[in-house]
């Protein structure tokens, strides 16, 4: 059976806690929903970081107090978010590098994310790319359209790709505003991708999420899940946790002959050093293979409002 990545976004940025209590919001929630989705089959977790009052943040320090926490819970590959919120300023979203994730997401195009716009210009595109491979950090590209898709080839053609050698994509689909989530938007999707890419996973918001999933797992692709993209296990039903998607993903997965990846597996898949090898022998100088001349990297950028 083949294997299947399932990464566990089990936050996100826009829900209230107040709207959904089962959400994890602190530390101890989501190093115990960690654990739980590995347990599960989970062996990738996509984190936004929550305030003391439950709102999104990327203040470093809290940043660092989640990685460390689910580090400490469990095994999973940590990838920070760098899209945080609609509101969050691009120079705040460069700096969650510092906080020492595995993997980072990296979002190739500015999107209309509902009534808001999820901001991505394309110099802070190639800022977080080249930061991404300066530190050894694998970047998660996440894909909102087809648009997005060729803008990843025009990225790799410019500044190569990770030392590691593997380019793994995220199809986020059915966002007001990006590809609708559909299995027609997925083909063309990947059909589109770069020769480069070695990996890609899909997620469908909301009422997309099966669609998604099911025409992912069709294509051998791997899954995204978690309560960052669906409230409901089913019309009207509230999902109860994170891991209860996870299961899904899992049982989906069966069906389909797959089985879930372990975190050690992941790693692989993406390009990482196994945990405890030296990084400077496994990942060159963690930078690309064929990086450009002259990118030197801006650190505070004018955010548009
Ligand atoms: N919260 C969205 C505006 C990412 O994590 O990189 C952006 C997002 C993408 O969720
Ligand atoms: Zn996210």
């Amino acid at each position: 059976m083949d294997d299947l990545l399932i990464t566990v976004a089990p936050t996100g940025a826009e829900t209230a806690k107040a709207d959904c209590p089962q959400l994890p919001t602190t530390p101890e929630e989501v190093a115990r929903t960690a654990a739980e989705c590995e347990a599960a089959g989970a062996a990738m977790i996509h984190i936004h970081v929550r305030d003391a009052s439950h709102q999104p943040t990327l203040d470093q320090s809290l940043l660092r107090e989640w990685v460390a926490a689910v580090r400490e819970s469990s095994s999973l590959i940590i990838q920070l978010s760098t899209g945080g919120s609609v509101h969050d300023p691009l120079d705040e979203r460069l700096r969650v590098l510092d906080a020492e994730p595995d993997s980072c997401s990296l979002t190739m195009g500015t999107t209309n994310f509902g009534d808001d716009v999820f901001l991505n210009p394309w110099p802070f595109v190639k800022d977080l790319y080249q930061l991404a491979l300066e530190r050894g950090v694998a970047p998660e590209f996440e894909l909102f359209d087809l648009g997005q898709v060729h803008a990843l080839g025009r990225l790799i053609r410019q500044y190569g790709t990770p030392a590691g050698g593997k380019v793994h994509v995220d199809f986020v689909m059915g966002v007001p505003g990006g590809m609708p989530g559909t299995a027609p938007a997925l083909v063309a999707g990947v059909a589109a991708l770069p020769p480069e890419v070695t990996s890609w996973s899909a997620t469908g918001i909301g009422r997309s999420t099966l669609s998604v999933a099911m025409a992912s797992l069709s294509m051998g692709g791997h899954l995204r899940v978690g309560m960052e993209d669906v409230l409901t296990i089913s019309r009207g039903v509230p999902v109860e946790s994170n891991a209860q998607l996870v299961e899904r993903a899992v049982d989906l997965g069966r069906i389909a002959q797959r089985t879930p990846m372990k975190p050690a597996q992941c790693r692989e898949l993406l390009g990482l050093a196994p945990v405890g090898s030296d990084f400077a022998t496994a990942q060159g100088h963690g930078l690309a293979q064929d990086m450009a001349p002259g990118g030197a990297i801006a650190t505070s950028y004018e955010t548009p409002r």
